[in-house]
């Protein structure tokens, strides 16, 4: 006689942002091996495959408990053939020959190497592999011509590439609370990102900062880089400035999916306090007195404040499955600006994130809860 087992049938919504996704994932094997071939689909430039192998990842995350068979996806959205078959082999024999030897793969530690460095992406990357550049040794030999971002990004790798702990985030808040402060007084500084959403560590620290009054943050962004550029605080910084006009631009010009904010790339020079010490501090003959840190800078009005914070405390895979719910289901455009309901032909005023997800028709997620 069989013995029929009970097993658990998931079943989880299509949308990402439909979904609370904690920290908490219970199937990180399969996630991870899910989402190495996303990274490698990204680093080789097919975006389309990317994001439906992240698709795949975060619906595994977003479930109760380890999955043991197959058979227990029926419910379960967004999974595709390729990613099937990548579960079922982790399932049957614990890993998949597929992203073993990807992982193995000469091309792709190379990929993995080469973008690890700040300022160089994908297309540098394939280029370089192109020219025989594997390595950071090979790169520092053959000698490409690097830019400024790039020179920065080779000179700090190892620190860069050292996560952030959740003392080092609040050591750089307090930086850059004292730099918003001293040039700006009443202007308000919000920790967003992965740290927003509870994560431990980080590849770097996002702010977003804005000032009660409105318009009194224009022109906030050059005075802050270069209050914190005088008190030795920037090893490297990139400001790009705000170019979104609501009146002009408006929905039928979407221009581009990046946001037009006063916004700064930096790498910030972080003393090293003592009792403080990131992970792996230390390992060489005692702490060193600083560390270079990855720190992302945004400005924003306050009227568009929520739409800001909303956008930029992601995770990326739930800020674009947001937009695509927005425009599939709602016919609205989302941006980190604003909400356009194309059927009432106008802007949806928030000053809060449950209002955007009210307006949305979604079921409130807080931060902690939107790590798809
Ligand atoms: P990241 O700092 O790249 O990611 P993260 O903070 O989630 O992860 P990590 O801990 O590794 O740093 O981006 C932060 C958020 O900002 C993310 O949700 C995407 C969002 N964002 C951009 O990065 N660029 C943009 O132009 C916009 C509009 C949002
Ligand atoms: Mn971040
Ligand atoms: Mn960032």
């Amino acid at each position: 006689e069989q013995q029929t087992e009970e097993v658990e049938v998931f079943s989880t919504p299509s949308y990402a942002c439909q979904r609370r996704t904690t920290l908490d994932n219970h199937n990180a094997v399969l996630t991870d091996a899910l989402s190495l071939l996303a990274e490698n689909a990204e680093l080789s430039g097919e975006d389309g495959r990317g994001v439906a192998f992240r698709r795949a990842a975060a619906a595994l995350k977003a479930l109760p408990l380890p999955v043991t068979r197959l058979t227990q996806l029926g419910g379960v959205p967004c999974l595709g053939g390729h990613s099937l078959r990548v579960i079922k082999d982790v399932l049957e024999s614990g890993a998949s020959p597929e992203v073993e030897a990807l992982r193995r793969s000469e091309r792709f530690k190379a990929l993995k190497v080469l973008t690890g460095i700040f300022g160089v992406g994908v297309k540098t990357a394939g280029r370089w592999i192109g020219e025989g550049i594997l390595t950071l040794r090979q790169l520092r030999d053959s000698g490409p011509t690097l830019n400024r971002a790039q020179r920065a990004g080779l000179r700090h790798y190892d620190d860069l590439n050292r996560p952030v702990g959740r003392a080092e985030a609040a050591a750089v808040a307090a930086v850059v609370e004292a730099a918003a402060g001293s040039v700006l007084p009443g202007a308000r500084v919000t920790l967003i990102g992965g740290f927003r959403r509870g994560k431990q560590t980080g590849h770097d620290v996002d702010f977003l900062i804005t000032h009660p009054e409105e318009g009194r943050e224009a022109g906030l962004m050059p005075k802050l880089v270069s209050w914190l550029d005088s008190q030795g605080f920037l090893l490297y910084q990139k400001t790009n400035s705000n170019s979104y006009l609501e009146a002009a631009e408006g929905p039928a010009r979407p221009a581009s999916n990046m946001d037009r904010f006063e916004r700064c790339f930096s790498v910030f020079k972080l003393p090293e306090e003592a009792g403080r010490g990131g992970a792996g501090a230390g390992g060489e003959g005692g702490p060193r007195p600083w560390r270079a840190v990855r720190v992302d800078l945004v400005v924003s009005p306050v009227s568009q404040f929520a739409f800001a914070l909303l956008g930029w405390t992601g995770s990326k895979l739930f800020e674009r499955e947001l937009r695509r719910w927005a425009g599939h289901e709602m016919n609205m455009c989302l941006s980190s600006h604003a909400l356009y309901d194309h059927r009432q032909s106008r802007y949806l005023r928030a000053s809060s994130e449950e209002e955007i997800f009210a307006h949305l028709g979604l079921e409130y997620i807080p931060p902690s809860e939107r790590n798809a």
